[in-house]
């Protein structure tokens, strides 16, 4: 058992993976704030969060037979991507730095299948599932038990060496594995610098997020009109937010992604808001192909670019780009269009 550990976590590192960890199904201590969570309405328009109720904090609930999961971390900063510059200059749009490059769920589903398939090929006939980002599982509590960092008080989970811009993957299986170490303090102390500088105050208190405020929530997940009220506060972030991480004096230990899938794509870290409003459907769908992206529409990207529009300073540019949108076929868009330009009026 002991080689098969140390075997496992070093076909991880050889997989792409930056940690490999392993925990209990005992997710009990996370249950109750989960669903205090959904009781407080906090999940907004996600009903996926609610749907599946505590399958999410019973792993062998959702999978019958599983007592371990191996939990997984990749690193996916691209070097160079001059994030407050683009936050600083109100032509440019500021796209998460996650989202960059090509979509993660894939990439890391199938490295979770390699890494099982290997040990599959020494333990015998293993059976397991692989996550990422797919399924009903509460990553960020697993990767805590499983030794790969605490909740921050913005929420993400951080490493003390690595900071936090990487994604978590799963693999829940029914062989017996014995766990890490799980990292038991948070090491926030009396920093509070991502909720000052949550630009929508989504951070309502330590460690607990209410998700209808978040950018990022406002951006990707929410397929409606975005609140009246948030949208000054959005400034020109229109796919996500970075703004808590960027500020967290623990990201100065991350490392920029080996990972060349994560490396932006079509000049995406930093791209002209007005070029971008101007994308024709086809030229969306070609330039965000196999990036996660594409996943909210162009409908929602052309509604997210015209808030940031209406956020910039008044330019002719800017109202003729904006104009050329008034009488777009979606309702949608048009009363995003109209709210920016009575910005401006
Ligand atoms: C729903 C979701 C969102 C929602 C809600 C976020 C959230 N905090 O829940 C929205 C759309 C806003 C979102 C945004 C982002 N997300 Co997201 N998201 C998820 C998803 C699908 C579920 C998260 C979840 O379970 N939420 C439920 C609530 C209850 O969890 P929670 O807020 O973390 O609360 C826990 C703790 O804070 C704690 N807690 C609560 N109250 C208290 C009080 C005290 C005193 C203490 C000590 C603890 C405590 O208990 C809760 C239960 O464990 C996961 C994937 C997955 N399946 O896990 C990805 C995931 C969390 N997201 C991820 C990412 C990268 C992001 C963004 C950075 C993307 C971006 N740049 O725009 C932002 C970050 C925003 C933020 N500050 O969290 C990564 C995070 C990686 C990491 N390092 O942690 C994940 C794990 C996806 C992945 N596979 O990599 N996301
Ligand atoms: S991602 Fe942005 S909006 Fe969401 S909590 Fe962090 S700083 Fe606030
Ligand atoms: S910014 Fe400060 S309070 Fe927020 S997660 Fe980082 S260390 Fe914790």
């Amino acid at each position: 058992m002991h080689s098969l550990i140390s075997n496992i976590k070093q076909w991880g590192l050889e997989l792409g993976f930056q940690q490999i960890g392993m925990t209990n199904t005992d997710l009990s201590q996370y249950e109750t704030r989960f669903l205090d969570w959904l009781v407080k309405k906090f999940h907004g328009k996600m009903d996926f969060m609610e749907k599946h109720g505590v399958k999410r904090s019973r792993p062998a609930d959702l999978i019958p037979g599983t007592v371990s999961i191996i939990s997984a971390r990749m690193d996916y900063l691209p070097p160079d991507t001059s994030a407050i510059e683009v936050l600083q200059n109100s032509e440019k749009g500021y796209i998460s730095r996650y989202a960059l490059g090509r979509d993660y769920h894939r990439l890391m589903r199938k490295r979770l299948d390699l890494l099982a398939n290997k040990i599959n090929a020494v333990a015998g006939q293993i059976g397991y599932r692989a996550f990422c980002d797919s399924a009903p599982v509460l990553e960020k509590p697993i990767a805590e038990k499983a030794g790969l960092g605490w909740i921050g008080k913005h929420t993400n989970l951080i490493n003390s060496k690595a900071g936090s811009w990487f994604f978590l993957g799963e693999i829940y299986t029914d062989l017996p594995l014995p766990s890490d170490n799980p990292v038991t303090n948070s090491h926030c102390g009396s920093c509070s610098a991502c909720m000052d500088v949550c630009p929508t105050q989504a951070i309502i208190g330590p460690y607990q997020l209410d998700a209808r405020r978040c950018i990022s929530y406002l951006t990707i997940e929410l397929r409606e009109a975005i609140p009246v009220e948030l949208r000054p506060l959005m400034g020109n972030r229109i796919y996500g937010c970075d703004d808590c991480q960027l500020v967290c004096p623990w990201n100065k230990f991350a490392k920029p992604t080996q990972e060349k899938d994560f490396h932006p794509r079509h000049q995406l870290s930093s791209p002209d808001l007005i070029a971008l409003f101007h994308w024709s459907e086809e030229e969306f769908l070609r330039k965000t192909e196999g990036s996660a992206i594409r996943r909210i529409g162009y409908e929602c990207w052309l509604r997210n670019i015209a808030v940031a529009l209406g956020n910039a300073p008044r330019s002719e540019k800017i109202i003729q780009a904006l104009n050329s949108r008034l009488q777009h076929t979606s309702a949608l868009v048009r009363e995003h269009v109209e709210w920016a330009l009575q910005r401006h009026a």
